[in-house]
């Protein structure tokens, strides 16, 4: 009779096996055990067997109480070597929301650990099996931030991934009751890894391109900065001298590319190649809504007279390098998909993010690719 008894779900709350087990003499019994419910709870104390632990709390699981935040079509909307985004539609208004977790596994087993370990308030590093707002921001908001409208958080990017590997995920959804709604599972399995890639920018020198803004982003040189090499571009933001009031709406990138398709990637096959880019910002973490683009020639080496195609919202963390892989089918022209004619026959011309950047806040961009 020792502390397992007073933890079993059979004597939780003021119930006669609790008073048995104490009248038993167990010294680790005591009034302390009861009530469960909202019992402080960690990795090393657990709730009882019927309890989860949320936040740090013993509550009860999901079946006991009813979610008064919910999400539907939870699943798979693009994927990549490593990364998979997942979507969903919040069927809840902002008022009930707390935050949002996603969790992954390979197997069954390795996702229900994962939620698991989440509904007990645990997490991981940057990426791995538990994603939070500490991982990606968007998780922790209802909407994303600097829109000018309600754009609402609808999905998120999980990297880092292996590729050719099934993955399975969950949304958690918290609300303001303390009740977390668990969404369908959703199942996506990651592309090959590629064979072939085209670089749009690495290392100097940079074929035709320049980095935009022009005459405001640089082309540095400090392997400390960089994400590969030594060279990278950097915008360094907006001026602090009265010129910007507070933020400004600017893309950040490489751009005057003037490819030439036939001679530069001929094989380029549009249904499973990506842009691949790394991109650090330097800046306060709170997703806003931001915007990937790939702008188009009219023609194979020309950039006279684009046309962008974009993949928006795209919201961007903050702090290290984040490696975005964007499939070039998920870029909207006119919006259409780019479709393989398009990609085969016209110019690259640029390859940028953009979004609402605060005064203060710096970006680097680097190792600018193609793959497929
Ligand atoms: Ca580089």
């Amino acid at each position: 009779m020792h502390a397992e008894v007073c933890k079993h779900p059979r004597v939780r709350r003021f119930s006669n096996w609790v008073a048995v087990a104490c009248l038993l003499g167990s010294s680790a019994c005591s009034i302390d055990d009861v009530p469960l419910e909202g019992k402080l709870c960690s990795a090393s104390a657990p709730c009882p067997d019927d309890l989860a632990c949320v936040s740090g709390v013993c509550r009860a699981p999901d079946s006991m109480c009813t979610p008064k935040f919910q999400v539907e079509n939870f699943g798979v909307s693009w994927q990549t070597p490593n990364t998979i985004r997942w979507a969903w539609q919040p069927i809840s208004g902002a008022d009930t929301f707390v935050q949002y977790k996603l969790v992954i596994g390979r197997t069954p087993e390795e996702l229900e650990l994962a939620a698991g370990r989440a509904l007990e308030g645990l997490s991981d590093d940057q990426g791995g099996a538990i994603w939070t707002q500490d991982d990606n921001p968007e998780l922790g908001q209802y909407e994303l931030r600097l829109s000018g409208d309600v754009d609402e958080v609808t999905a998120t990017i999980t990297d880092g991934l292996e590729p050719g590997v099934e993955y399975r995920a969950q949304l958690l959804s918290y609300d303001t009751g303390g009740c977390v709604a668990r969404s369908a599972v959703a199942v996506g399995r990651t592309q090959a890894a590629p064979v072939l890639e085209y670089t749009l920018f690495d290392e100097r020198p940079v074929s035709p391109g320049r980095p935009r803004p022009d005459g405001a982003a640089s082309i540095e040189s400090n392997g400390d900065q960089a994400f590969s090499g030594s060279d990278y571009l950097l915008w360094s933001g907006w001026p602090n001298d009265g010129s910007t009031s507070s933020a400004g709406y600017e893309n950040i990138g490489i751009y005057d590319l003037k490819t030439d398709p036939a001679a530069a990637y001929p094989s380029l096959d549009g249904s499973s190649a990506f842009v691949e880019l790394a991109v650090a910002v330097d800046g306060s973490p709170v997703a806003t809504w931001g915007e990937a683009r790939v702008i188009l020639g009219p023609e194979a080496g020309s950039c006279a007279g684009i046309e962008a195609s974009t993949i928006k919202p795209l919201a961007l963390r903050t702090g290290p390098y984040q490696l975005l892989q964007l499939p070039l089918r998920a870029f909207l022209l006119g919006g259409e998909p780019l479709d393989q004619d398009t990609l085969r026959t016209r110019a690259i011309c640029e390859v940028s993010v953009g979004r609402t950047w605060v005064r203060g806040e710096t970006v680097r961009v680097d190792a600018i690719r193609i793959k497929w």
